[in-house]
């Protein structure tokens, strides 16, 4: 009986799984119905950089797969353009547009253009679930003249500690490199979070000796964390090159100076032509950072025919930016040289011989306040005169300006 009932059973099962084999034959002719890797193109075999529009490979993705892209020369050295890229099934092609440059290895290459001659270009598609892939190979010649790429030579960025606070010492950095092909520039800065400080932004520069200063802060103005930053500069041509340099620049002792006038006096306000006026000024460092001062010293007399550039064979002309001074001024005021101002002091509560450096420069630390007495000797003939005093930073601007006026009356 056992027998019998198999006998039944046996061709039954063999029909089941025929059905079921005709069943899954037929499923999967539907998945494979879309080729996982349809047409692929470009628009040219021949490509000639600067002179032909990029080339576009455009391929067709029928299932979701990873497409890697590549270029072969002729000793079968292999360029990535994609490498392992997900796509998923299109009914549109996929386009990659080529203009004869591939990204490199090298740190300080990121892309360069290949040299003229034979290649192969690889277009391979392979399942996301590994069980299919395909390729295609197009044949691909880059025609025209060998072209060098660009570079960045002698590149200096100096000094390497810099501190942006004001006081002309170290405030900002200087990039100095040599271009031996014009290049389209970026130069930019990463602070230790991440944040980008663009310095220069696509500069067209031409094949010489480059120079470009950094002040160590937002392009706004605004200041920086001190820290290590890391910097960049790229030099990119017209055919695909970019070349990069990057190092390290530190920001240090960081600071917005402030200062206010906080009280003045000018006096008397009868004076006969002749006679001295005195001016009293008092300076406090209202911030954070010591400010920087120099000569002449409190207690330094003017006539009103003098320019604080001119006396003493010219020590006290203006220099590089940075210096803070008091100064005074009056309405009338058309004098030649520097106009504004032209009578100035140090803001130091020191005699000269005590300064920083002795009768040459001194600070005026955070907190500290310091009494200026000036002079001005009155040769000028106008019978009222409105004096006004000032806060200055030479270079810079007047932090303080046109305060404290007051008339005086001269007498002759
Ligand atoms: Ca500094």
């Amino acid at each position: 009986m056992h027998d019998r009932v198999w006998r039944t059973v046996r061709p039954l099962t063999a029909m089941i799984g025929i059905v079921l084999f005709w069943f899954v034959i037929g499923g999967l002719s539907g998945c494979t119905a879309a080729p996982i890797l349809g047409e692929v193109s470009a628009t040219a075999e021949r490509y000639n950089p600067g002179r032909d529009t990029p080339l576009a490979i455009s391929y067709e993705i029928g299932r979701s797969a990873l497409v890697d892209i590549y270029i072969l020369d002729a000793n079968g050295q292999r360029y990535d353009l994609r490498r392992a890229q997900p796509r998923a099934a299109a009914n549109d092609p996929y386009i990659l547009r080529f203009d004869g440059s591939v990204p490199t290895d090298d740190p300080q290459v990121l892309r360069r253009l290949l040299p003229p001659g034979q290649y192969t270009l690889v277009v391979a598609a392979r399942a996301a679930d590994g069980n299919d892939s395909d390729e295609r190979r197009l044949p691909l010649s880059i025609e025209g003249n060998v072209i060098a790429p660009p570079e960045i030579e002698n590149l200096m960025v100096w000094p390497p500690v810099i501190s942006p606070n004001a006081d002309a010492i170290d405030d900002v950095a200087e990039f100095t490199y040599r271009l031996p092909v014009s290049a389209t520039v970026n130069i930019e800065v990463q602070a230790p979070n991440g944040e980008i400080i663009p310095v220069v932004t696509r500069e067209e520069e031409g094949p010489y000796e480059q120079r470009h200063v950094w002040n160590g802060k937002r392009p706004n103005g605004s200041l920086l964390e001190a820290g290590v930053y890391t910097y960049t500069v790229r030099a990119e041509d017209g055919f695909g090159n970019v070349v990069q340099r990057q190092g390290q620049i530190t920001l240090a002792d960081v600071g917005q100076p402030e200062a206010r006038i906080v009280y003045s006096m000018i006096a008397p306000q009868r004076v006969m032509l002749g006679e001295v006026i005195t001016v009293t000024i008092r300076v406090r460092n209202t911030g954070t950072v010591p400010i920087r001062t120099y000569g002449p010293p409190s207690g330094y007399e003017y006539t009103t025919d003098e320019v604080f550039s001119s006396v003493e064979d010219g020590i006290y002309a203006a220099q590089a930016g940075g210096f803070w001074r008091v100064g005074m001024d009056w309405d009338a005021n058309s004098g030649g040289g520097p106009k504004r101002y032209p009578y100035r002091w140090a803001i130091s509560p020191r005699p000269p011989e005590e300064w920083a450096k002795p009768f040459v420069e001194d600070f005026l630390y955070p907190g500290e306040e310091a009494e200026i007495i000036g002079r001005v000797r009155i040769l000028q003939r106008e019978t009222r005169m409105g004096f006004y005093v000032g806060l200055i930073q030479d270079g810079v601007g007047f932090f303080q300006d046109r305060t404290g006026r007051t008339i005086i009356d001269v007498g002759f």
